[in-house]
């Protein structure tokens, strides 16, 4: 590496159909197991990195401000890794924008880390495969792993080496994912602390980690068969699983809230109807709502009759994380 590098790059968030729920291994970031996801092209991270040689510390600024001190911690740690790779121990200013809300258990982190593992490759001259790049990204946080790549993607489980995400062909699916915002502020738990419970606490724990492999093969079956109805079905009982081991931790960890009882109310309500809708929810009270896009106006007319319009966000399936603009800072 040479000089002030720059690099800016842009990754969507993901959101898990079988969902990543523990780890085996928290300094490496290693998953108790596989899960599988769609990025979205909704809520991008644009992140730019500046290596600079005048600086005694990195600097880290989030939507115009300095980002807070755990958070920034969290991209020094992540930056220190870079470092290690390019074999050089220049700071590096970090600037990143994310377009939607930060912590809110919609996705933030993968999204982040995707861009920041991208930007930071390519400023500090690292040259990787994409699959090195998603190994990188899972380091920061497990789910940006899969945020590499567009639409949707597996995450292997496995070591240092074989734990890296890759892309899974949707062939004629044609999915739409609605999400209804209940609440956009930071969740009161991080799902890593979460994860960490679930795991050490939660007697329902064993159960999720021997049903998942199975799920994750079935999930890869429909969406062969493009399958939608089992597709829906299976994500709406994995997250519904996954919620279930959380609520067995002591104390327990309990994301859903009144509100979003009222939307897993709404989707089975519309599948009453014919519409062809199932639910999932990550480390937070937000459902999103998965479904084809010929049903996805059916969706937010019926989500229109309880959430303000700003709080329904539409989304397809986005493209994976891309560096943007390269140069001299
Ligand atoms: C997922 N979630 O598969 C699951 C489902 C939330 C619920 O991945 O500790 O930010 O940084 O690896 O990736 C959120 O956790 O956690 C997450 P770390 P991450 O999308």
């Amino acid at each position: 590496m040479t000089g002030n590098q720059q690099a800016t790059a842009v990754a969507y968030p993901n959101i898990a159909l079988i969902k990543y729920w523990g780890k085996r291994d928290e300094q490496l970031i290693l998953p108790m197991t596989g899960s599988l996801s769609l990025t979205l092209n909704v809520h991008a991270t644009t992140t730019t990195v500046q290596v600079d040689q005048a600086l005694t510390a990195d600097v880290v600024e989030m939507n115009g401000a300095q980002m807070d001190a755990v958070a920034a911690r969290k991209v020094s740690v992540f930056l220190d890794l870079v470092r290690t790779l390019a074999g050089t121990a220049v700071f590096a200013k970090v600037i990143t924008r994310n377009d939607g809300p930060t912590a809110a258990g919609l996705a933030s982190s993968a999204s982040g880390f995707a861009a920041l593992a991208a930007a930071a490759a390519q400023a500090y001259g690292l040259n990787l495969s994409l699959r090195d790049l998603s190994r990188l990204a899972r380091r920061g946080s497990g789910s940006a792993s899969r945020s590499v790549f567009a639409g949707l993607a597996v995450w292997h489980p496995g070591d240092d080496q074989t734990s890296f995400a890759e892309p899974l062909d949707s062939g004629p699916l044609d999915l739409a994912m609605v999400m209804a915002v209940v609440d956009a502020g930071q969740k009161s738990v991080s799902s890593r602390i979460a994860m960490r419970r679930t795991v050490e606490t939660s007697p329902f724990y064993p159960a999720w980690v021997e049903q998942n492999p199975r799920d994750l093969q079935t999930m890869q079956a429909a969406i062969a068969a493009a399958d939608f109805t089992h597709i829906g079905e299976l994500t709406e009982s994995n997250a519904l699983r996954m919620h279930a081991t959380m609520l067995g931790a002591l104390p327990p960890v309990r994301y859903m809230a009144a509100a979003s009882m009222s939307i897993l109310d709404l989707a089975q309500g519309l599948r009453g109807q014919g519409v062809q809708v199932y639910a999932t929810m990550d480390a937070g009270p937000n459902v999103k709502l998965l479904c084809q896009r010929p049903d996805m106006p059916a969706v937010v007319a019926a989500l229109r009759q309880v959430l303000p319009e700003q709080k329904i966000v539409q989304a397809l399936p986005g493209p994976g994380v891309q560096v943007s603009e390269v140069g001299c800072a």
